[in-house]
């Protein structure tokens, strides 16, 4: 699974099972590398009233903190005779937001001034002495560390600074932080989308299951009955906990369905093989809803990057969306597909497109859509574990009004 990215502002999910844990501290470059993360949403800019501080040096003033640039940062004076901890940022919020969490992005992950030491008050209402301590703790270095508590409603947030690590500055009390963010609470929404991810799992898993089952046996090239029984438990595993309706341990059964599926893919491969190739494009056929004359479909697997298949425009141009099939003869387990644009000019590139497959060519199931708006290289789409003798990309949008293929590349876990 390479479909869910892994940028700093994602959050494991394990958050959501921290229950009795008050503060449950991490940072981004921990090692856990579930597949299993989801978006966690921040409070805008435009729904913070104003932010405040114990002080600052000028040119790095608290407005510095929330201005969503990384490369800017409050920070207290740095001269010898400044005032030393406690150092605090305080934002006040247009409307009370509901928070489960706050993450200091520091200046830098290894240099300089480091928050280590830290509390985090809350306030339902803009007053000041209402603010209750939410969490506290200490952060080890990195470029983000999060602070995690119970749900709680607030209008104010006040971070207290009370100690730092420092490679910079030879002092020890000033401090500085590049960013400082809110995130909303949506339990509801991350379970969701958690028991989405763990269906669509048992759906591959069941698909890589149908397609071993049809070769079990102990011959060099034949599923192993070990791997295809140890993936049925794997999955009978996760689809019981998906059903009592407790997520608790997700992720490591989750992780196991995901290893058992590779298993079972290497289980009738040799050492030396590949788990996937490039499906042999002499066994494929293509044809187009719409081909324009000596650019006909079968040009996007010719092997040749020079020549496409690309979208009618002589005479009527037909509009979005425009549609390329491929017939691999047999039904393969597919892996990827490579989409090489048209290499002479910047024409015809698809933009969004929406990847259908199935056995039935009139009746193909939607499996994933794709966006692309980079440039003319190929767009590598990873697919899930998906069954079928028919591929069909549909050009939804492209740069402009036509659509051209270069060279498409699937890749199956076919021997
Ligand atoms: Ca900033
Ligand atoms: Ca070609």
């Amino acid at each position: 699974m390479n479909g869910f990215s892994r940028k700093w502002l994602m959050i494991v999910l394990v958050v959501c099972m921290v229950s009795s844990n008050f503060v449950n501290v991490y940072a981004e470059s921990d090692t856990v590398q579930s597949p299993l993360v989801v978006d966690k949403k921040y409070v805008a800019r435009e729904k913070m009233k104003g932010i405040t501080a114990d002080i600052f040096e000028d040119g790095y003033e608290p407005e510095k903190a929330i201005d969503g640039i990384e490369n800017s940062f409050w920070h207290t004076p740095w001269a010898p005779d400044s005032p030393g901890f406690p150092h605090w940022l305080m934002v006040e919020f247009n409307e009370p937001q509901m928070l489960d969490s706050f993450m200091y992005v520091a200046r830098h992950e290894s240099q300089f001034q480091f928050i280590t030491e830290y509390e985090i008050w809350v306030s339902p209402t803009a007053d000041e002495t209402q603010l209750v301590k939410v969490a506290d703790g200490n952060w080890s270095r990195a470029k983000t560390a999060i602070a995690e508590f119970e749900p709680v409603e607030a209008k104010l947030v006040k971070f207290v600074a009370k100690n730092k690590v420092d490679t910079h500055v030879e002092d020890n009390y000033s401090v500085s932080a590049a960013e400082i963010k809110f995130a909303i609470y949506e339990k509801e929404s991350i379970d969701e989308r958690i028991s989405e991810l763990i269906s669509s799992m048992i759906t591959q898993a069941n698909e890589v299951l149908g397609y071993a089952r049809e070769d079990i046996g102990e011959e060099a090239h034949q599923f192993k009955t070990s791997s295809v029984t140890a993936l049925e438990e794997a999955t009978n595993s996760l689809n019981e906990l998906l059903s009592s309706g407790n997520l608790d341990g997700y992720s490591t059964r989750y992780d196991a369905v995901e290893v058992a599926i590779t298993e079972v893919l290497a289980s009738n491969k040799s050492a030396e093989e590949q788990l996937t190739v490039p499906t042999l494009k002499t066994l494929m056929k293509a044809s187009a809803d719409t081909q324009n004359l000596g650019y006909r479909a079968e040009n996007a697997i010719d092997g040749d990057s020079t020549t496409m298949w690309h979208s009618s425009w002589e005479g009527q141009v037909l509009p979005h969306p425009h549609a390329i099939t491929i017939d691999f003869e047999r039904e393969l387990l597919l892996d990827k597909i490579s989409i090489l644009p048209r290499q002479d000019k910047n024409s015809g590139r698809i933009t969004s497109g929406e990847i259908y497959i199935g056995n039935d060519p009139d009746n193909l199931e939607f499996v994933k859509a794709f966006t692309d708006n980079s440039s003319a290289d190929a767009v590598i789409v990873e697919l899930p574990y998906t069954r079928g003798r028919y591929l069909k990309i549909k050009s939804i949008k492209s740069n402009d009004t036509h659509t051209a293929i270069s060279e498409i590349d699937v890749f199956t876990y076919d021997r």
